[in-house]
């Protein structure tokens, strides 16, 4: 804990110092005690990231825990199930997915076949920049290396659909941002055989329904295909360019060209990555008319229709060009987002139709969400902008807890109790 903390940031960092030592497992951090018993990916390297301020040791083992999980292609699954639990702990769990039946999968551990934002790079980086031992630290990396390579491989490799340069998410859960408005219109196009599956398993806080019944049929069509690059390409029916995930890959694709340096190996590869995905995200996912980025829908070839957080993601780009930086800026201020809520940022355009203050990931502001676009406003030197996101964050847990998510207007908590990732993003802040 840094000494310059006043007595109430202090308070606050023993308390989120506490969540994750609540949560922790003895080999991994559960996302959220009851709800989410697991260790989620882009969670892991959140949780990761404050760890590393408070038990140094586990930041490093959340990290490899997760890479334990990691198909023999590089696929790093998004969940990566703990086998102490029932098997009902969580719904869907391992027999949704049967990741023991495929070849790539490892022995041994029960995974998800999906992905998540692949930000584990830059949190490998962030981990060294806050390392008190330089040599451990440099070891440490030199031993992630090589994952992180074949995570960011695969991903090249074998989800780049539009062949782009960019990658594409194959189902809802990989955005991380579940039921967002930006798929319904792609879910919305599906027509999906029946499931045995019933909705009723899930927990009333989680999205559920006619949206969910469909999550779980694109699970079965990915899962029946053997979650085979060349399905997922030419049939799969859910493909979509996210800016949000794009920017998180291309940070992290400068990270690894970090990394690189650090450990003694190449970085031009992962410089060449970097430069065909920030050149994609300005030409497929930026539109000039409306001055901001939306995902694009692999099926139809357009643009999606609703703005979200997601449009903030690529300030996450330190190349991205100064007026549109300063289009985002207007944006994040306007009445659509920071501007008409007290507690920003709201994961959706305030004036869109589909924004529900209390929807999950249809309105309501999320800590993660916070910290990338308070990460990206740092990049391009915003204080405003980052001072604004570093306040409004502080006043949500201060006055409601490590919830999951928040209601923009009046910072209500919702959702779970003791969220990792909400505890661990405050100690990351708070430095
Ligand atoms: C689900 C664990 C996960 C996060 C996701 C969030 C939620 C629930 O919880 O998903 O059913 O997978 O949407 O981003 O990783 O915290």
């Amino acid at each position: 804990m840094s000494s310059r903390l006043t007595g109430d940031e202090t308070a606050l960092w023993k308390a989120a110092a506490r969540v994750l030592d609540a949560n922790w497992t003895g080999t991994s951090t559960a996302a959220s005690p009851g709800l989410y018993p697991h260790q989620w990916s882009w969670d892991s390297a959140f949780i990761s990231m404050g760890l590393a301020r408070h038990r140094r040791d586990r930041a490093e083992a959340e990290l490899l825990s997760l890479f334990r999980g990691q198909w023999a292609d590089g696929m790093l699954p998004h969940i990566v199930f703990n086998t102490t639990l029932a098997r009902h702990a969580f719904f869907p769990g391992p027999e949704l997915w049967r990741s023991e039946r495929q070849p790539a999968a490892p022995r041994g551990v029960h995974t998800s076949g999906l992905t998540q934002p692949p930000l584990h790079a830059l949190t490998a980086l962030r981990l060294h920049e806050s390392a008190p031992d330089a040599d451990s630290s440099r070891a440490f990396l030199a031993r992630l290396y090589p994952m992180l390579t074949a995570q960011h491989r695969y991903l090249a490799r074998c989800r780049d659909i539009g062949a782009s340069g960019l990658i594409a998410i194959c189902h809802p859960w990989e955005s991380g941002l579940d039921n967002s408005p930006a798929w319904d219109r792609p879910l919305a196009a599906l027509r999906l055989p029946p499931t045995a599956y019933a909705p009723a398993q899930r927990p009333h806080t989680l999205p559920t329904g006619e949206d969910y019944d469909r999550y779980v049929r694109l699970v079965a069509l990915l899962r029946d295909a053997g979650y085979r690059p060349g399905y997922l390409r030419d049939a799969h029916p859910f493909a979509v360019e996210d800016p949000l995930v794009n920017a998180v890959y291309l940070a992290s694709t400068h990270a690894l060209a970090e990394i690189a340096g650090i450990v003694g190996a190449d970085p031009v590869p992962h410089l060449e990555c970097a430069r065909r995905v920030h050149g994609a995200i300005l030409d497929r996912l930026f539109d000039p008319d409306t001055g901001c980025f939306r995902p694009r829908d692999l099926r139809d070839d357009r643009l999606l229709p609703v703005v979200t957080v997601g449009a903030f993601g690529p300030l996450l780009d330190p190349e991205l060009p100064a007026p549109i930086v300063r289009n985002l800026v207007d944006l994040l201020l306007s009445a659509r987002f920071a501007g008409a809520a007290g507690y920003p940022v709201p994961t959706c355009d305030i004036q869109a139709p589909a924004f529900d203050r209390g929807g999950y990931w249809r309105g309501p502001t999320w800590i993660s969400t916070n910290w990338l676009v308070w990460y990206g406003a740092l990049g391009h030197d915003l204080p405003v902008v980052a001072d604004l996101l570093y306040g409004a964050t502080m006043r949500l847990v201060r006055q409601s807890g490590f919830r999951e998510f928040f209601d923009p207007f009046d910072g209500t908590g919702r959702g779970s109790h003791d969220y990792a990732w909400s505890a661990a993003l405050v100690l990351d802040l708070l430095g």
